[in-house]
């Protein structure tokens, strides 16, 4: 059985983070039975100690990030801990090859699972970067107080590198004016016409590759549900969203949502 540790919502467990989305569709389209175990983000550095993990990485400021998703897979008859979405999609089509694949086979040795970070940095780094304050500052509403404190402080140096001028310690000593919040979500909102060109062009909607379902396409619809759940579905933001690129993405979400 595989153990999956996903972060809640403080209204219950469902979960909410674009990075724990891409592992939860990932196992359920591949439809790899598994349960859930809800981890708060300032739980995360005991859960990796109580099973004398390695941090998951180490990000440019020395922290050690002790993140999730992360799984546990007992399968084999030994525990196998496998961290960051992108290395659990590789994990898991090597261990369970009869199941559909996430990662496609490279036909012209081209590392596949490179290019999709390449693309995810293309799509959100280079397009809509300044949207990330916003939507991390949205993230109070669905964090407990003790997530929120410690969520508020990691997440700080994320916004002074966008924001390198009024540096802040905390998220709670952001101050986003009127203005910057539409400028960056006009900003996020024009991104997805990047993404269109990727998906089918205009008036088409398939997957990033083609015909079939790939993590690519769980990396868009991760950040997609985490907007939607963090800002409200009945916020004119997402219905703003939904409606972008002729209701692409609204489409997207719906043939995407049985995997949720
Ligand atoms: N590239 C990683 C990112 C994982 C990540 O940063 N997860 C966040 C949750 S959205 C986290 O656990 N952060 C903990 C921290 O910053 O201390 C992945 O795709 O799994």
């Amino acid at each position: 059985m595989i153990t999956f540790y996903d972060i809640p919502c403080v209204d219950g467990p469902r979960p909410f983070s674009s990075n724990t989305l891409k592992t939860r569709f990932s196992l359920n389209y591949k439809g790899l039975p598994f349960e859930t175990e809800w981890i708060e983000y300032c739980d995360m550095e005991a859960l990796y100690q109580k099973f004398a993990l390695a941090p998951a990485r180490i990000d440019p400021d020395g922290r050690a990030v002790h993140s999730l998703p992360l799984i546990k897979d007992n399968s084999s008859g030994q525990d196998v801990f496998v961290a960051d979405s992108l290395e659990i999609a590789k994990y898991l089509d090597k261990t369970y090859p009869d199941t559909p694949r996430l990662i496609p086979i490279s036909e012209d040795g081209k590392d596949i699972a490179a290019q999709f970070q390449a693309f995810e940095i293309d799509w959100f780094m280079n397009h809509a970067l300044s949207f990330a304050p916003v939507l991390f500052k949205e993230v109070q509403s669905v964090l407990s107080q003790r997530g929120w404190d410690f969520f508020k402080v990691v997440r700080a140096v994320n916004v002074n590198a966008v924001r390198p001028d009024r540096p802040i310690s905390n998220l709670d000593e952001l101050e986003l004016s009127a203005e910057e919040k539409k400028e960056a979500w006009s900003k996020f909102k024009a991104s997805f016409d990047f993404l269109d060109d990727k998906f089918g062009g205009k008036g088409n909607l398939t997957w990033y590759f083609g015909d079939d379902i790939s993590f690519a396409d769980f990396m868009v619809a991760g950040l997609l549900v985490c907007v939607k759940i963090v800002v409200g579905e009945n916020s004119d933001d997402w219905k703003e969203i939904l409606a972008l690129n002729d209701g692409k993405w609204k489409l997207f979400l719906e043939r995407l949502e049985k995997y949720l």
